[in-house]
Protein backbone atom coordinates (compact mmCIF):
# COMPACT_ATOMS: atom_id res chain seq x y z
CA UNK A 1 0.00 0.00 0.00
CA UNK A 2 3.07 2.21 0.69
CA UNK A 3 4.36 1.70 -2.69
CA UNK A 4 4.66 4.54 -5.16
CA UNK A 5 2.71 4.08 -8.62
CA UNK A 6 5.85 5.00 -10.55
CA UNK A 7 7.24 1.77 -8.58
CA UNK A 8 4.51 -0.24 -8.81
CA UNK A 9 4.51 0.45 -13.13
CA UNK A 10 8.01 -1.25 -13.02
CA UNK A 11 7.25 -3.93 -10.72
CA UNK A 12 8.19 -7.06 -12.98
CA UNK A 13 4.85 -9.01 -13.15
CA UNK A 14 3.10 -5.54 -14.26
CA UNK A 15 1.31 -5.77 -17.58
CA UNK A 16 2.17 -3.18 -20.47
CA UNK A 17 -1.34 -1.61 -20.03
CA UNK A 18 -1.29 -1.79 -16.12
CA UNK A 19 2.54 -0.31 -16.61
CA UNK A 20 1.38 2.47 -18.94
CA UNK A 21 -1.72 3.63 -16.96
CA UNK A 22 0.54 3.64 -13.92
CA UNK A 23 2.53 6.16 -15.20
CA UNK A 24 0.05 7.98 -16.97
CA UNK A 25 -1.18 8.43 -13.09
CA UNK A 26 2.09 9.64 -11.91
CA UNK A 27 2.82 11.88 -14.54
CA UNK A 28 -1.05 13.53 -14.48
CA UNK A 29 -0.72 13.46 -10.86
CA UNK A 30 -4.35 12.24 -11.34
CA UNK A 31 -6.17 9.05 -9.52
CA UNK A 32 -9.09 10.00 -11.07
CA UNK A 33 -11.86 8.48 -13.43
CA UNK A 34 -15.10 10.07 -14.05
CA UNK A 35 -17.85 7.86 -15.09
CA UNK A 36 -19.13 9.88 -17.89
CA UNK A 37 -22.77 8.79 -17.44
CA UNK A 38 -24.22 10.55 -20.19
CA UNK A 39 -27.34 9.99 -22.33
CA UNK A 40 -25.67 12.10 -26.09
CA UNK A 41 -22.34 11.97 -27.89
CA UNK A 42 -22.16 15.85 -27.52
CA UNK A 43 -22.89 15.65 -23.76
CA UNK A 44 -19.85 12.86 -23.77
CA UNK A 45 -17.14 14.77 -26.09
CA UNK A 46 -18.35 17.83 -24.19
CA UNK A 47 -17.02 16.38 -20.37
CA UNK A 48 -14.27 14.58 -21.54
CA UNK A 49 -13.17 18.19 -23.14
CA UNK A 50 -13.98 19.61 -20.08
CA UNK A 51 -12.34 17.14 -17.31
CA UNK A 52 -9.76 15.71 -19.66
CA UNK A 53 -6.79 17.32 -18.10
CA UNK A 54 -7.73 16.19 -14.72
CA UNK A 55 -8.33 12.37 -15.13
CA UNK A 56 -6.45 9.20 -15.77
CA UNK A 57 -9.43 7.45 -16.87
CA UNK A 58 -13.03 8.18 -18.68
CA UNK A 59 -15.44 5.46 -17.40
CA UNK A 60 -18.42 4.87 -20.31
CA UNK A 61 -21.62 3.59 -20.35
CA UNK A 62 -21.50 3.19 -24.17
CA UNK A 63 -25.18 1.66 -24.14
CA UNK A 64 -26.73 4.85 -22.51
CA UNK A 65 -25.86 7.35 -25.45
CA UNK A 66 -28.82 7.52 -27.36
CA UNK A 67 -26.57 8.19 -30.54
CA UNK A 68 -23.70 5.99 -29.89
CA UNK A 69 -21.75 5.72 -33.50
CA UNK A 70 -18.61 6.15 -35.50
CA UNK A 71 -18.38 9.45 -34.72
CA UNK A 72 -18.57 9.02 -30.72
CA UNK A 73 -15.79 6.20 -30.70
CA UNK A 74 -13.67 8.49 -33.15
CA UNK A 75 -13.70 11.74 -30.98
CA UNK A 76 -13.73 10.35 -27.57
CA UNK A 77 -10.46 8.96 -28.97
CA UNK A 78 -9.34 12.35 -30.44
CA UNK A 79 -9.63 13.46 -27.06
CA UNK A 80 -8.28 10.88 -25.14
CA UNK A 81 -5.20 11.57 -27.11
CA UNK A 82 -4.64 14.96 -26.90
CA UNK A 83 -5.82 15.33 -23.39
CA UNK A 84 -4.26 12.04 -22.57
CA UNK A 85 -6.81 9.51 -20.34
CA UNK A 86 -7.79 6.04 -20.92
CA UNK A 87 -10.98 5.18 -22.07
CA UNK A 88 -12.63 2.55 -19.57
CA UNK A 89 -15.83 0.44 -20.62
CA UNK A 90 -18.17 -0.15 -17.75
CA UNK A 91 -19.75 -3.50 -19.67
CA UNK A 92 -19.79 -5.79 -16.45
CA UNK A 93 -19.78 -8.41 -18.88
CA UNK A 94 -21.42 -11.97 -17.03
CA UNK A 95 -22.45 -14.07 -19.59
CA UNK A 96 -20.88 -17.39 -21.12
CA UNK A 97 -17.35 -16.94 -22.69
CA UNK A 98 -19.04 -17.04 -26.50
CA UNK A 99 -21.46 -14.86 -25.78
CA UNK A 100 -19.21 -12.35 -24.10
CA UNK A 101 -17.18 -12.37 -26.76
CA UNK A 102 -19.66 -11.17 -29.44
CA UNK A 103 -20.41 -8.84 -27.27
CA UNK A 104 -17.37 -7.80 -26.73
CA UNK A 105 -16.17 -7.41 -30.65
CA UNK A 106 -19.35 -7.07 -32.16
CA UNK A 107 -22.85 -5.57 -32.57
CA UNK A 108 -23.31 -1.79 -32.58
CA UNK A 109 -21.23 -1.32 -29.56
CA UNK A 110 -17.89 -2.94 -30.66
CA UNK A 111 -15.98 -2.28 -27.33
CA UNK A 112 -12.65 -3.89 -27.88
CA UNK A 113 -12.11 -1.60 -30.86
CA UNK A 114 -12.04 1.65 -28.49
CA UNK A 115 -12.14 0.72 -25.09
CA UNK A 116 -8.67 0.30 -23.78
CA UNK A 117 -10.34 -1.12 -20.26
CA UNK A 118 -13.43 -3.27 -19.42
CA UNK A 119 -15.12 -5.29 -16.76
CA UNK A 120 -16.77 -8.47 -16.08
CA UNK A 121 -18.33 -10.11 -13.09
CA UNK A 122 -17.01 -13.70 -12.40
CA UNK A 123 -20.23 -15.39 -11.35
CA UNK A 124 -20.55 -16.89 -14.98
CA UNK A 125 -16.84 -18.65 -13.80
CA UNK A 126 -13.50 -18.13 -14.86
CA UNK A 127 -14.02 -18.63 -18.75
CA UNK A 128 -15.18 -15.30 -18.41
CA UNK A 129 -11.99 -14.12 -18.32
CA UNK A 130 -10.07 -16.48 -20.73
CA UNK A 131 -12.44 -15.73 -23.33
CA UNK A 132 -12.65 -11.68 -22.85
CA UNK A 133 -8.84 -12.36 -23.09
CA UNK A 134 -8.94 -14.30 -26.41
CA UNK A 135 -11.09 -11.59 -28.08
CA UNK A 136 -9.16 -9.31 -27.22
CA UNK A 137 -5.82 -10.66 -28.71
CA UNK A 138 -8.17 -10.76 -31.27
CA UNK A 139 -9.16 -7.67 -31.77
CA UNK A 140 -5.23 -6.27 -31.04
CA UNK A 141 -4.40 -8.76 -33.85
CA UNK A 142 -6.87 -7.27 -36.12
CA UNK A 143 -5.64 -3.68 -35.31
CA UNK A 144 -2.35 -4.47 -36.12
CA UNK A 145 -3.03 -6.26 -39.39
CA UNK A 146 -4.84 -2.91 -40.14
CA UNK A 147 -2.19 -0.91 -39.52
CA UNK A 148 0.00 -3.10 -41.87
CA UNK A 149 -2.57 -3.34 -44.29
CA UNK A 150 -2.67 1.01 -44.54
CA UNK A 151 1.54 1.12 -44.26
CA UNK A 152 1.35 -1.83 -47.43
CA UNK A 153 -1.85 -0.59 -49.66
CA UNK A 154 -0.45 3.53 -49.36
CA UNK A 155 -3.20 6.04 -47.13
CA UNK A 156 -6.60 5.88 -46.30
CA UNK A 157 -7.84 8.10 -49.04
CA UNK A 158 -6.06 5.44 -51.73
CA UNK A 159 -9.34 2.83 -50.69
CA UNK A 160 -12.79 3.37 -50.41
CA UNK A 161 -12.81 4.60 -46.26
CA UNK A 162 -15.42 6.57 -45.91
CA UNK A 163 -14.62 9.91 -43.61
CA UNK A 164 -16.80 9.17 -40.72
CA UNK A 165 -14.26 6.03 -40.52
CA UNK A 166 -11.62 6.18 -37.46
CA UNK A 167 -7.85 6.35 -38.58
CA UNK A 168 -6.35 3.23 -37.80
CA UNK A 169 -4.32 4.20 -35.50
CA UNK A 170 -7.49 5.69 -33.31
CA UNK A 171 -9.50 2.45 -34.03
CA UNK A 172 -9.78 -0.31 -36.34
CA UNK A 173 -12.13 1.32 -39.54
CA UNK A 174 -15.38 -0.13 -39.12
CA UNK A 175 -16.28 -2.24 -41.94
CA UNK A 176 -13.12 -3.38 -42.29
CA UNK A 177 -12.64 -3.68 -38.53
CA UNK A 178 -15.54 -6.30 -38.57
CA UNK A 179 -14.30 -8.45 -41.45
CA UNK A 180 -10.50 -8.68 -40.05
CA UNK A 181 -12.03 -9.34 -37.09
CA UNK A 182 -13.72 -12.47 -38.10
CA UNK A 183 -10.85 -13.61 -40.02
CA UNK A 184 -8.41 -13.40 -37.15
CA UNK A 185 -11.29 -14.87 -34.56
CA UNK A 186 -11.34 -18.03 -37.35
CA UNK A 187 -6.67 -18.01 -37.23
CA UNK A 188 -7.25 -17.49 -33.56
CA UNK A 189 -9.00 -21.09 -33.08
CA UNK A 190 -6.65 -22.34 -35.27
CA UNK A 191 -3.78 -21.46 -33.54
CA UNK A 192 -5.35 -22.11 -30.27
CA UNK A 193 -2.69 -20.37 -28.25
CA UNK A 194 -2.46 -15.85 -28.37
CA UNK A 195 -0.21 -14.25 -25.70
CA UNK A 196 -0.97 -11.28 -25.35
CA UNK A 197 1.86 -10.30 -24.28
CA UNK A 198 3.68 -10.97 -27.34
CA UNK A 199 1.33 -8.55 -28.87
CA UNK A 200 2.74 -4.90 -27.82
CA UNK A 201 1.94 -2.59 -30.59
CA UNK A 202 5.11 -0.85 -31.33
CA UNK A 203 2.99 1.09 -33.95
CA UNK A 204 2.97 4.06 -31.97
CA UNK A 205 1.96 7.77 -33.20
CA UNK A 206 4.03 11.54 -32.88
CA UNK A 207 3.51 13.06 -28.81
CA UNK A 208 1.40 15.88 -28.54
CA UNK A 209 2.23 16.85 -25.09
CA UNK A 210 -0.40 18.44 -23.07
CA UNK A 211 0.75 21.15 -21.42
CA UNK A 212 -1.41 20.85 -17.77
CA UNK A 213 -0.08 23.18 -15.48
CA UNK A 214 0.07 20.93 -11.91
CA UNK A 215 1.46 17.69 -13.89
CA UNK A 216 5.05 20.03 -13.61
CA UNK A 217 6.23 18.98 -10.04
CA UNK A 218 9.43 20.30 -10.36
CA UNK A 219 11.30 17.33 -11.40
CA UNK A 220 11.27 18.14 -15.53
CA UNK A 221 9.01 19.66 -17.76
CA UNK A 222 5.04 17.86 -18.38
CA UNK A 223 6.14 17.43 -22.28
CA UNK A 224 9.20 15.42 -21.12
CA UNK A 225 7.11 13.04 -19.31
CA UNK A 226 5.27 12.72 -21.59
CA UNK A 227 7.47 12.12 -24.47
CA UNK A 228 9.03 8.99 -22.14
CA UNK A 229 5.61 8.32 -21.99
CA UNK A 230 4.97 7.70 -25.31
CA UNK A 231 1.58 7.52 -27.34
CA UNK A 232 -1.19 5.00 -25.82
CA UNK A 233 -0.31 1.73 -26.73
CA UNK A 234 -3.15 -0.50 -28.26
CA UNK A 235 -3.42 -2.76 -25.41
CA UNK A 236 -6.58 -4.20 -23.90
CA UNK A 237 -7.28 -4.97 -19.96
CA UNK A 238 -9.93 -6.47 -17.65
CA UNK A 239 -11.36 -5.38 -14.10
CA UNK A 240 -12.81 -7.86 -12.29
CA UNK A 241 -15.71 -6.81 -10.32
CA UNK A 242 -15.21 -8.17 -6.76
CA UNK A 243 -17.21 -6.22 -4.90
CA UNK A 244 -20.33 -3.72 -5.69
CA UNK A 245 -20.92 0.28 -3.89
CA UNK A 246 -24.38 -0.84 -3.85
CA UNK A 247 -26.58 -1.53 -0.53
CA UNK A 248 -27.33 -5.15 0.13
CA UNK A 249 -24.98 -6.49 -2.90
CA UNK A 250 -23.55 -9.84 -3.20
CA UNK A 251 -20.11 -9.37 -4.10
CA UNK A 252 -18.90 -10.40 -0.56
CA UNK A 253 -16.63 -13.07 1.10
CA UNK A 254 -16.14 -15.99 -0.81
CA UNK A 255 -16.97 -14.54 -3.86
CA UNK A 256 -14.49 -11.92 -3.55
CA UNK A 257 -11.47 -14.43 -2.29
CA UNK A 258 -12.62 -16.40 -5.79
CA UNK A 259 -12.56 -13.01 -7.79
CA UNK A 260 -8.86 -12.45 -6.58
CA UNK A 261 -8.35 -16.16 -7.10
CA UNK A 262 -9.21 -16.40 -11.02
CA UNK A 263 -7.16 -12.46 -11.33
CA UNK A 264 -4.05 -14.27 -9.88
CA UNK A 265 -4.20 -16.60 -12.30
CA UNK A 266 -4.65 -14.63 -15.77
CA UNK A 267 -2.56 -11.15 -14.19
CA UNK A 268 -1.19 -10.56 -17.89
CA UNK A 269 -4.99 -9.73 -19.10
CA UNK A 270 -6.79 -8.70 -15.32
CA UNK A 271 -5.07 -5.39 -14.39
CA UNK A 272 -7.57 -4.82 -11.39
CA UNK A 273 -10.30 -4.38 -9.65
CA UNK A 274 -13.73 -2.89 -8.83
CA UNK A 275 -13.69 -3.06 -5.24
CA UNK A 276 -13.95 -0.71 -1.97
CA UNK A 277 -10.29 -1.32 -0.80
CA UNK A 278 -6.95 -2.69 -1.95
CA UNK A 279 -7.51 -6.76 -2.54
CA UNK A 280 -3.78 -6.64 -2.61
CA UNK A 281 -2.63 -9.62 -0.16
CA UNK A 282 0.22 -11.12 -1.74
CA UNK A 283 4.17 -10.05 -2.47
CA UNK A 284 3.16 -10.66 -5.75
CA UNK A 285 -0.03 -8.94 -5.97
CA UNK A 286 0.27 -5.59 -8.03
CA UNK A 287 -4.04 -4.96 -9.15
CA UNK A 288 -4.93 -1.29 -9.23
CA UNK A 289 -7.70 -0.86 -7.11
CA UNK A 290 -10.96 1.27 -9.23
CA UNK A 291 -13.32 2.26 -6.42
CA UNK A 292 -17.13 3.71 -7.51
CA UNK A 293 -19.58 5.32 -4.81
CA UNK A 294 -17.42 8.40 -4.14
CA UNK A 295 -18.67 11.87 -3.68
CA UNK A 296 -17.25 14.63 -1.48
CA UNK A 297 -20.33 16.17 0.57
CA UNK A 298 -21.38 19.73 0.49
CA UNK A 299 -19.76 21.62 2.96
CA UNK A 300 -21.16 21.78 6.17
CA UNK A 301 -22.74 18.51 5.43
CA UNK A 302 -19.48 16.47 6.73
CA UNK A 303 -21.62 13.94 8.22
CA UNK A 304 -24.02 13.50 6.32
CA UNK A 305 -25.57 9.40 5.75
CA UNK A 306 -24.73 9.75 1.89
CA UNK A 307 -26.32 8.16 -0.47
CA UNK A 308 -28.56 8.33 -3.84
CA UNK A 309 -31.96 7.07 -2.26
CA UNK A 310 -31.51 4.01 -4.90
CA UNK A 311 -28.91 2.07 -3.29
CA UNK A 312 -25.82 3.99 -4.11
CA UNK A 313 -23.69 4.21 -0.77
CA UNK A 314 -20.70 7.19 -1.32
CA UNK A 315 -17.74 7.80 0.70
CA UNK A 316 -15.03 10.23 0.81
CA UNK A 317 -11.91 9.92 -1.58
CA UNK A 318 -9.96 10.43 1.37
CA UNK A 319 -11.65 7.44 3.09
CA UNK A 320 -11.08 5.32 0.19
CA UNK A 321 -7.63 6.09 -1.00
CA UNK A 322 -6.13 6.68 2.73
CA UNK A 323 -8.08 4.50 4.69
CA UNK A 324 -9.20 1.37 2.36
CA UNK A 325 -5.99 1.54 -0.22
CA UNK A 326 -7.51 2.03 -3.01
CA UNK A 327 -5.80 3.62 -6.11
CA UNK A 328 -8.47 5.35 -8.32
CA UNK A 329 -11.75 7.01 -7.03
CA UNK A 330 -14.73 6.64 -9.44
CA UNK A 331 -16.76 9.41 -9.42
CA UNK A 332 -19.80 10.59 -11.75
CA UNK A 333 -22.43 12.51 -10.21
CA UNK A 334 -20.51 14.16 -8.07
CA UNK A 335 -18.61 16.00 -10.69
CA UNK A 336 -21.29 15.70 -13.63
CA UNK A 337 -24.17 18.00 -11.27
CA UNK A 338 -21.24 19.94 -10.68
CA UNK A 339 -22.20 23.95 -12.49
CA UNK A 340 -18.19 24.10 -12.98
CA UNK A 341 -17.57 20.60 -13.81
CA UNK A 342 -13.50 21.02 -14.85
CA UNK A 343 -13.31 23.18 -10.72
CA UNK A 344 -15.07 20.29 -9.01
CA UNK A 345 -12.92 17.72 -11.18
CA UNK A 346 -9.73 19.15 -9.94
CA UNK A 347 -11.68 19.33 -6.25
CA UNK A 348 -12.06 15.38 -6.62
CA UNK A 349 -8.28 15.44 -7.87
CA UNK A 350 -6.57 17.05 -5.30
CA UNK A 351 -8.45 15.08 -2.59
CA UNK A 352 -7.67 11.40 -4.35
CA UNK A 353 -4.27 12.66 -4.87
CA UNK A 354 -3.28 13.97 -1.28
CA UNK A 355 -5.08 11.20 0.23
CA UNK A 356 -2.41 8.43 -2.06
CA UNK A 357 0.44 11.00 -1.10
CA UNK A 358 -0.26 10.59 2.66
CA UNK A 359 -0.47 6.99 1.72
CA UNK A 360 2.78 6.57 0.61
CA UNK A 361 4.36 8.38 2.85
CA UNK A 362 2.59 5.90 6.17
N1 LIG B 1 -20.61 1.47 -10.40
C1 LIG B 1 -21.02 1.73 -9.11
N2 LIG B 1 -20.83 0.75 -8.16
C2 LIG B 1 -20.26 -0.43 -8.46
C3 LIG B 1 -19.85 -0.64 -9.77
N3 LIG B 1 -20.04 0.30 -10.70
O1 LIG B 1 -21.56 2.80 -8.79
O2 LIG B 1 -20.05 -1.25 -7.56
C4 LIG B 1 -20.72 2.48 -11.49
C5 LIG B 1 -22.12 2.90 -11.84
C6 LIG B 1 -21.94 4.35 -12.25
C7 LIG B 1 -20.75 4.81 -11.46
O3 LIG B 1 -22.63 2.11 -12.90
O4 LIG B 1 -21.59 4.41 -13.62
O5 LIG B 1 -20.03 3.65 -11.10
C8 LIG B 1 -21.08 5.59 -10.19
O6 LIG B 1 -21.74 6.77 -10.48
P1 LIG B 1 -22.06 7.89 -9.38
O7 LIG B 1 -20.72 8.42 -8.91
O8 LIG B 1 -22.85 8.91 -10.14
O9 LIG B 1 -22.84 7.24 -8.28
Amino acid sequence: LSTSFDVRASLPNTSPLAAYLLHLIAIKRSNLCLSADVNTTAELLEVAEEVGDSICLLKTHADIINDFSEKTVRELREIAKRKRFLVFEDRKFGDIGSTVQKQYTQGPLSIAKWAEITNAHIFPGPAIVTSLKQAAASAIASYNSSVNTEISVGSPSSDNSSEDEPSPVNGVAPSHGVDRLHTSTRDLRKSSVVSISTTISTKTEPISPVPTPYIDDGSGSASSAFENLGSTPYLRALLLLAEMSSEGNLLTGEYTTQCVEIARQHNDFVIGFIAQRSLNEQESDNFLTMTPGVSLPPPGKENANMGDGQGQQYNTPRHVVLEMGSDVIIVGRGILQAEDRAAEAERYRTEAWAAYERRIKL
